[in-house]
């Protein structure tokens, strides 16, 4: 009979993510600054519904409550984001100390609960007075985050044992300045790979700075990476494959381990790259403790370059089972680009920092969500999580995302990617089925399909 129960390894990280704008709210409370997400939420037509942070899940008043809900389902981790404006209002200078303390209260609370905290420095809700100056593709954006990350690192660093610099600076750099679909919404692709360049020597110049604030510390990057397949075998469905690659995924890796910017890139991409300043490339590919992925799908590559016609037929098709994001189920994806960061790219550790998905939640008369569709993903996935360790990949721990439904940017509160709802009209927390059976797994070390 066929053996049913993967085991992980000792000591694997059991966590769940979430992120200030998707779950704070008092979006101007205590002295915070406007972030870009406040000012972009607040815009008519930018998000749907005109959905804003400005509540959320509340948990700014209500993460005392949240951290219990952690502890009951047995998490021995929790990867939460700072928002940059609520300790430095004008993004730099002034610190407002309530913002400071609201952290370290939370981290205090985690602690005491045995939750380790992993504290992401910058998941895209940048201080509107930044944005004002020129925001990611101005250089002055650099010193701000250091003096932002030092800041953070001196008032946690005692605590705080894991840091993040950014999340996914593909989303920030090429979603909000050249796709426009997120805060500032704008549509300039040279800003964009400027916004990405001083996203990654932001990253960069902090990791020092906080490795001297924190001695001990394990810092790191989280990206979100996309493995891309061919449609065909047609030459031009892999040269689309590649260019996809290199814009999501091989931009920043390789800039990350010192083999600089891609050249097929920055040839199709014709800038000049005149802000790239001696020692930026050195700075950038600082050695980190370890890369977070985030991963939800692949991506299937088909050329426009040829006409439809013109090109082989598909031989490769996205699956059926499809999430509400409209993303293809497929864990495969995973255990590919986990191989491929061991093998290819070294590092020396790998975290999963979100893995998850949306699907419609619905609540049944006895008050229960049994979201089983989000329970087989996150079961699916972790079945491939495990394998790729048993053939050496450094994977350490894993992040489930999210812990709460929450914000989920443009698409407002329509997309639900908790393990544990949230009813926004009353605040009322509920455990899915997916955040039961979690617990089990992390009480258990593994999963296994019969539970
Ligand atoms: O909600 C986001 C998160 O903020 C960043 N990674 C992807 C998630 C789902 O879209």
């Amino acid at each position: 009979m066929k053996n049913n129960i993967s085991s992980f390894p000792n000591g694997f990280i059991w966590g769940a993510a979430t992120a200030s704008y998707q779950i704070e709210g008092a979006w101007d409370e205590d002295g915070k600054g406007e972030s870009i997400w406040d000012r972009f939420s607040h815009t008519p037509g930018k998000t749907q519904n005109g959905d804003s942070g400005d509540i959320a899940c509340d948990h700014y008043h209500r993460w005392h409550d949240d951290v219990a809900i952690m502890k009951e389902l047995g998490l021995q981790a929790y990867r939460f984001s700072i928002s940059w404006p609520r300790v430095l209002p004008a993004g730099l200078g002034e610190i407002n100390q309530i913002g400071i303390d609201f952290y370290s209260n939370l981290v205090d609370a985690l602690l005491e609960a045995g939750i380790e905290p992993y504290v992401t420095l910058y998941h895209w809700d940048l201080p509107q007075a930044m944005q004002d100056l020129g925001g990611w593709p101005e250089r002055m954006i650099v010193d701000a985050f250091v003096e932002y990350s030092d800041v953070l690192s001196r008032a946690l660093g005692d605590r705080v044992k894991h840091w993040i610099t950014l999340n996914e600076p593909w989303v920030s750099a090429f979603v909000g300045y050249r796709e426009g679909r997120h805060a500032p919404g704008h549509t300039d692709l040279d800003e964009a790979i400027a916004a990405a360049h001083h996203l990654l020597l932001s990253h960069g110049e902090a990791v020092p700075v906080i490795r001297a604030n924190c001695p001990g510390a394990s810092v790191g990057i989280t990206l979100n990476l996309t493995p891309q397949e061919p449609a065909s075998p047609s030459i031009a469905d892999r040269k689309e494959a590649n260019w996809v690659d290199g814009y999501i995924n091989r931009w920043f890796l390789d800039a990350l381990v010192g083999r600089g910017y891609p050249q097929d890139m920055v040839d199709g991409f014709g800038n000049t790259m005149e802000f790239v300043l001696p020692g930026d490339l050195d700075a950038i590919s600082v050695p980190i403790d370890f890369l977070g992925v985030n991963y939800y799908t692949r991506g299937i590559a088909r050329s426009n370059d040829v006409p439809e016609v013109d090109n082989l037929p598909p031989t490769v098709f996205r699956g059926d089972e499809i999430t509400e994001m409209d993303w293809e189920v497929y864990p495969m994806g995973l255990y590919n680009i986990l191989g491929r960061l061991h093998f290819d790219y070294g590092f020396p550790a790998i975290y999963i920092t979100e893995n998850g998905a949306s699907f419609p939640d619905i609540i049944t008369p006895e008050g229960q969500v049994d979201d089983t569709a989000r329970l087989s993903y996150i079961q699916r996935h972790l079945a491939k999580v495990n394998e790729t360790i048993q053939i050496g990949v450094p994977v350490k721990g894993y992040f489930v995302w999210s812990l709460f439904d929450n914000f989920e940017w443009a698409f407002g509160y329509s997309k639900r990617f908790g393990i544990v709802y949230v009813d926004y009209e009353t605040q009322e927390r509920i455990l899915k089925s997916s955040a039961s059976w979690y617990r089990k797994v992390i009480k258990r070390n593994s999963i296994d399909v019969n539970i």
